[in-house]
């Protein structure tokens, strides 16, 4: 790797698998008989509130009881050491999940595209706050005092966050890995075409080859947990 200098990691949901949280398009990926499409859209909260907020309430509980595992800590290092191998240089980890896996893994920046779980978002006042808890019971925004919280997290139909960052940072980077992603939901999937398009060089980390693996110069296949230790090492 000695001609990169700036790197752009994206991750998906397999990189948080080994770590108890189902993903959204394997065996674990229905709730109650609901795919995440159907609750996962502005319009399913417009219908059906209680069933949404049930959904998150428990996938923030759920996420607050599990731990980062050996591919967010090889993350965080290579994010923490690279820039002192190659001074001046970056690696940017922008994650789909909406897990604190990566932060609590030791990653000190990371760009979450699809939001947050353990952030809520007022609908009145446009407040964003740190929110541990259940949401199903409307509590009042902490900044407005209005019943309108909604978990901080990007719908279908939504726009991704700091899709710009994302572009910008592509254009300054030699290399653009995806880790653990299936590449079945844009932008994101989207990411490698745009890199290739821009003369970057691109590895795929995955249990299994994705509907993008043939954009990709390589595909490693393997778990997260052991592949991309063996990466970052
Ligand atoms: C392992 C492993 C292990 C397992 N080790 N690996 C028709 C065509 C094209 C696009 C569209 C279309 N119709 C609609 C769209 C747009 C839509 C979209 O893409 N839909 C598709 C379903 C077709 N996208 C949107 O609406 C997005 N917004 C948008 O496009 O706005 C327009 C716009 C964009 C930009 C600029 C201007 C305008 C918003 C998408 C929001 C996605 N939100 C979700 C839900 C939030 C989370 C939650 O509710 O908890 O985000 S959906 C869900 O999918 C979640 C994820 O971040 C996202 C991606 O899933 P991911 O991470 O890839 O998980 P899986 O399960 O799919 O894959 C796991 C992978 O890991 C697999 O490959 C396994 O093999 C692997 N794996 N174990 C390594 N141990």
């Amino acid at each position: 790797m000695s001609h990169i200098r700036n790197i752009v990691i994206l991750t998906g949901a397999g990189v948080s698998a080994e770590s108890g949280i189902d993903t959204f398009r394997g065996g674990g990926g229905l709730w109650e008989q609901h795919r995440v499409e159907d609750v996962a859209t502005p319009e399913a909260f417009a219908r059906d509130p209680e069933l949404v907020l049930r959904f998150y309430d428990m996938r923030r509980a759920a996420i607050q009881t599990k731990e980062p595992n050996a591919a967010h800590r090889a993350l965080a290092r290579l994010e923490r050491e690279w820039p002192k191998k190659a001074p001046g240089a970056q690696v940017l980890i922008v994650t789909q999940n909406v897990d604190d896996l990566h932060e609590r893994g030791g990653a000190l920046d990371v760009l979450h595209m699809h939001g947050e779980h353990l952030n809520a978002w007022c609908n009145a006042c446009d407040a964003r706050s740190r929110w541990t808890g259940p949401l199903l019971h409307r509590p009042p925004c902490p900044a407005c005092g209005k019943a309108a919280l909604r978990p901080d997290i990007v719908w279908f139909g939504e726009i991704p966050y700091r899709m710009e960052d994302i572009y910008q940072a592509l254009g300054a980077a030699d290399l653009f890995v995806s880790i653990g992603t299936s590449g079945a939901v844009y932008p994101a999937a989207g990411f490698v075409r745009t890199a290739r398009e821009l003369g970057l060089q691109t590895l795929e980390l995955n249990l299994e080859r994705s509907q993008g693996s043939a954009w990709f110069h390589e595909s490693r296949l393997g778990p997260a947990t052991e592949i991309v230790p063996a990466w970052v090492d």
